[in-house]
C-alpha cells in the first residue's frame, strides 16, 4: 500500500499547477536537441503519476473497478486534452494519451497490483518500452551527429544520416569525400527541398560552413540555401530577414562551396545569430519543372579561410 499523508497533500499540487499549464502553453521550446523534448514530452507520464496520487489521497483506490474508474478517467481527460491542444494549433498525440495512462497505471501498481488485470499491465508495459527505446533511439541519434563534429554530413554512416535518410540517396559514382555521397532529387513541387533539421547545432569557433555538390546536368541549376538557428522559430517566427539565406547556380560538375561562419552569424536582420544553437540548414529550388538530382558530400565546418 502506498500511504499519502494529509500534510502531504497540499505538496502535491505544488509542481501540478505549473505542469498542467505546460500542457497548453508548451513547454519550454529552447531545446536544439531532438532526445530533450523527447524526454519533456515524457513529463506526460509524471504529471499523470502526480494526478493518480493526489486522486488516491483524496478518493483511495482499493479496488479493481475503482483502478478502471481512475484509469478510464485518465483515458477521458487525456483525450479531452489532446483535442483542445489541436484547438491552439499542436496535434493531437496518441503517444500522450498512453503516456498519461502509463503514469497512473505505475502509481496504481505501487498502491496494489492485484488491482491491475495481467492484460492491461502487459499492454501498458509494452507501450512503456516502445516509449523508452524511442527515447533512447533519439538520444543516441542526437549523440552520433553532434559527436562527429567538424562534420555535418558526409553519407559515410548510414546509421548517422538515419534523421534524414529519406531525402537521398547513398551513391557511390560522384563521390568527393570517402566512399559515398548522397544524390538528392528535387521534385517539382512549389519549393522541393534538402533539410538537414536538427544537424550538428555547435558552429562557434570555425571559419567556414562547407560543402560539396556536383550537377550531373548539363545546364545550370539555380540552388538556394538556408540556415537557422532555435531562436529564428521561436522569436523570429520563421521571417525570410531573421535567417541566412543565399543562391547560387551551378555550372555542371563539382563545386566546393564555402561560406564564411560571419556572414551567417550576421545575417538576421536585428540581431546575431546563435552559433550555438544551429537547428536547420536547408537547400531548396523553387518550383522546378522536372525532376533534378544533385550530389552532395562533405557537408561540414571548416577552420581554413576560403
Ligand atoms: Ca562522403
Amino acid at each position: 500500500m502506498l500511504p499519502v499523508l494529509k500534510t502531504q497533500r497540499l505538496l502535491l499540487f505544488v509542481p501540478l499547477i505549473p505542469a498542467v499549464a505546460f500542457l497548453f502553453i508548451g513547454g519550454p521550446s529552447g531545446f536544439e536537441l531532438p532526445a530533450m523534448r523527447y524526454l519533456w514530452n515524457m513529463g506526460h507520464l509524471a504529471l499523470f503519476a502526480l494526478v493518480t496520487l493526489l486522486w488516491h489521497s483524496y478518493i483511495p483506490v482499493r479496488s479493481r473497478s475503482q483502478a478502471f474508474r481512475l484509469l478510464g478517467s485518465v483515458l477521458l481527460i487525456s483525450l479531452i486534452i489532446e483535442t483542445l491542444q489541436m484547438g491552439i494549433g499542436r496535434s493531437f498525440s496518441l503517444l500522450d494519451v498512453l503516456r498519461n495512462l502509463i503514469g497512473a497505471w505505475i502509481v496504481l501498481l505501487f498502491i496494489n497490483r492485484s488491482m491491475i488485470p495481467v492484460v492491461v499491465s502487459a499492454a501498458l508495459g509494452v507501450a512503456l518500452v516502445f516509449d523508452l527505446t524511442g527515447l533512447f533511439r533519439t538520444g543516441w541519434l542526437d549523440w552520433k551527429i553532434q559527436s562527429r563534429t567538424p562534420v555535418i554530413e558526409n553519407f559515410e554512416e548510414p546509421s548517422a544520416s538515419h534523421r534524414w535518410k529519406d531525402q537521398f540517396e547513398t551513391e557511390t559514382e560522384n563521390v568527393s569525400e570517402g566512399q559515398f555521397s548522397g544524390a538528392v532529387t528535387f521534385r517539382p513541387s512549389r519549393f522541393a527541398t534538402f533539410k538537414l533539421r536538427y544537424p550538428l547545432k555547435n558552429w562557434q569557433g570555425y571559419h567556414s560552413f562547407s560543402y560539396d555538390v556536383f550537377n550531373p546536368s548539363d545546364e545550370l541549376v539555380k540552388l538556394s540555401l538556408r540556415i537557422h538557428d532555435r531562436a529564428h522559430e521561436r522569436e523570429g517566427n520563421f521571417q525570410f530577414q531573421d535567417r541566412f539565406n543565399t543562391s547560387l547556380e551551378l555550372s555542371p560538375g563539382w563545386h566546393t562551396i564555402q561560406i564564411p561562419i560571419q556572414d551567417i552569424a550576421s545575417a538576421p536582420a536585428d540581431r546575431r545569430m546563435d552559433l550555438s544553437a544551429i537547428v536547420e540548414v536547408q537547400w531548396f529550388m523553387v518550383a522546378p519543372t522536372a525532376p533534378q538530382t544533385l550530389y552532395f558530400d562533405n557537408i561540414r565546418l571548416t577552420k581554413d579561410e576560403p
